[in-house]
């Protein structure tokens, strides 16, 4: 008797641990904040071009500082005083503002007067440093190291504003030698307008933001493409009539900067269609780019191109967008298939992944092997981590890259270490994590028209665990 009760204890705990295991793997998958630390420190590393830098600034803020993003649920301009306890993660953002600014005038050689804030054929791509520039000059950096950060911020706007070649309606364009649109801009350029309108009280900048955004999606939408934009159009050479993902991915993100920084300023409430047409075009664009999403989980380089690789990058990023919308707008409808996506890039080596019949999508590991449990080398938190590595993920490289992805200096093809992907990757985490902890709310939403399916066999496990339990108390 003694030894029947011990061995049914052993029993129902095994059970019970197994199916809380197997529950956990599939469906809890999720990045440690030693496999972010890895990711961090690959970004810090990588990022040397002005696009990165920007994206890095903003991500940084998104992770380690969310007061001081414009996706805080806070008003704008964020505290002049920076709090005592937030100076730390504030630091690398300052730091890179101040790298910048620092070297700027060597960048351009020595010119004054309007310029971008680093030398780049791009125009649009020096300016998402921007933000991170108004932030240095808003909480007091050049009282400190003495640069003129607001001198800097303006020499760049205008720069934009006045020495850009535009189309005849007006749009910026996104190279200096032509007039070319890239969905690229969206996130370079437009941000960095409306957050310099909030800081200076300056409405027709933020009008000005929302009009570039406007122009864009007119030029490259594609409506014959269920409404994804085109990466590149117009300009003597160097069109690309393909939907990038990450292009997509770009755009939607700017996009919802855009909209955060009105929601949260002193203009939100006389903006009020603007930000209700910003919303319309990101979901626009999720509405389109996830009926294209290949079964892996992850979109090909060209979303509506399945003879192109599978790119995890743009995964990444549109998968953040999708929890900001949620988040931001009450837009739940891509939640369950944004789910599938950031769980099967978060997940063990030897997972399976297939999303493709509607009701059935799946990441799970393997139920044949006892391996791999994902061991992270450290359990430092995110900025300090001194671990070299991610071991045992499906979708990223030993030592921490996110795989496979698109080279991000040759755009059709694929790369091995993707400085923005690590980017979008930190995007992508902390939006989760916002809206997790915001409620997780759309979780349950139902499939739906166009290829989302509902977060999977939830009620399947529920069952199994039931029956397991059941049975164990049963033969006890
Ligand atoms: C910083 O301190 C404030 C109180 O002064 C507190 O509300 C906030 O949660 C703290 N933030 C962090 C990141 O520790
Ligand atoms: C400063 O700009 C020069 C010229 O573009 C460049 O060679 C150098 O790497 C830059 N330095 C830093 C710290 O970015
Ligand atoms: C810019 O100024 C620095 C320092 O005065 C000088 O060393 C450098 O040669 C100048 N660059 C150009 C392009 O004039
Ligand atoms: C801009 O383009 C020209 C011509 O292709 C190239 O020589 C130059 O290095 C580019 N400048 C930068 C900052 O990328
Ligand atoms: C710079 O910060 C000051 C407050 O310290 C603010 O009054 C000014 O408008 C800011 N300038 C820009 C360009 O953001
Ligand atoms: C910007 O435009 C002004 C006015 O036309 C011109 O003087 C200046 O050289 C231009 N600056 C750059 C960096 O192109
Ligand atoms: C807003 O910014 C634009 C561009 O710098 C400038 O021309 C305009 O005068 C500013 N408006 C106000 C009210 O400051
Ligand atoms: C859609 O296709 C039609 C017919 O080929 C073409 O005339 C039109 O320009 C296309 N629209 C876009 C946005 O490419
Ligand atoms: C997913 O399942 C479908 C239908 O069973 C199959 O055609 C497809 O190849 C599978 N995809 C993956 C990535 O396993
Ligand atoms: C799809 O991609 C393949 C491989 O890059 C390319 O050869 C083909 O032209 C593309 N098809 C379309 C319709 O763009
Ligand atoms: C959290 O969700 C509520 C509604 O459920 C919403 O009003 C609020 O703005 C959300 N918080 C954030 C950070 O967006
Ligand atoms: C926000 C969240 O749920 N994070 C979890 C991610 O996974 C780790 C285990 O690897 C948990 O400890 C975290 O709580």
């Amino acid at each position: 008797m003694r030894r029947r009760m011990t061995s049914c204890k052993c029993l129902w705990s095994l059970v019970t641990s197994l199916t809380l295991f197997v529950y956990d793997k599939a469906y809890a998958q999720n990045l440690s904040a030693a496999d972010v630390g890895i990711v961090t420190q690959r970004l810090a590393q990588s990022a040397t071009h002005s696009w990165e830098y920007g994206a890095r600034a903003e991500v940084l803020l998104e992770l380690n500082t969310p007061s001081y993003s414009v996706f805080s649920p806070t008003s704008l301009p964020p505290p002049q005083q920076i709090p005592s306890n937030l100076t730390s993660s504030l630091s690398d953002v300052i730091g890179i503002a101040h790298m910048i600014v620092a070297n700027r005038s060597t960048s351009n050689g020595n010119i004054t007067g309007p310029q971008p804030l680093m030398s780049d054929n791009a125009t649009g791509d020096p300016a998402s440093i921007g933000v991170a520039v108004l932030l240095a000059n808003w909480t007091g950096q050049g009282a400190v190291d003495g640069l003129d950060y607001a001198g800097a911020a303006r020499d760049q706007l205008e720069f934009l504003l006045s020495n850009v070649s535009r189309t005849h309606d007006g749009a910026i364009s996104q190279r200096t030698d032509q007039v070319q649109l890239w969905s690229d801009f969206v996130y370079m350029a437009p941000p960095f307008l409306a957050y310099y309108g909030v800081m200076t009280g300056n409405q027709s900048l933020v009008q000005e933001a929302y009009n570039q955004v406007r122009l864009y999606r007119k030029y490259l939408r594609d409506s014959n493409a269920s409404n994804i934009w085109k990466h590149i159009q117009l300009g003597v050479y160097g069109t690309d009539n393909g939907h990038w993902s990450t292009g997509n991915g770009w755009a939607a993100a700017g996009m919802l900067r855009v909209l955060s920084t009105i929601k949260q300023s002193q203009f939100s409430s006389s903006m009020m269609s603007q930000q209700q047409d910003l919303a319309d075009w990101v979901q626009e664009i999720h509405d389109g780019m996830y009926s294209y999403l290949d079964s892996s989980g992850l979109f090909h380089n060209y979303a509506d191109n399945s003879s192109t690789f599978t790119d995890a990058s743009s995964t990444a990023l549109l998968a953040s967008t999708v929890y900001r919308l949620s988040l931001l707008w009450g837009v739940d409808k891509h939640i369950p298939i944004a789910e599938l996506c950031r769980r099967t890039l978060s997940a063990p080596a030897g997972s399976a992944a297939n999303i493709s019949t509607a009701g059935t999508g799946t990441v799970s590991v393997p139920s044949s092997t006892t391996t791999p449990t994902p061991t992270p080398t450290a359990s430092a938190p995110y900025a300090s981590s001194t671990a070299t590595g991610i071991p045992g993920l499906l979708h990223f490289t030993p030592d921490g890259w996110l795989t496979p992805v698109v080279n991000p200096y040759s755009y059709p093809d694929q790369g091995q270490q993707s400085p923005e992907s690590e980017a979008f990757v930190i995007a992508m985490q902390a939006a989760w994590r916002d809206w997790v902890s915001n409620g997780t709310t759309g979780a349950n939403a139902d499939a739906n028209a166009n290829g989302a399916v509902s977060p999977l066999a939830r009620v399947s496990w529920a069952w199994i665990v039931v029956n397991a339990m059941v049975v164990t108390f049963l033969l006890c």
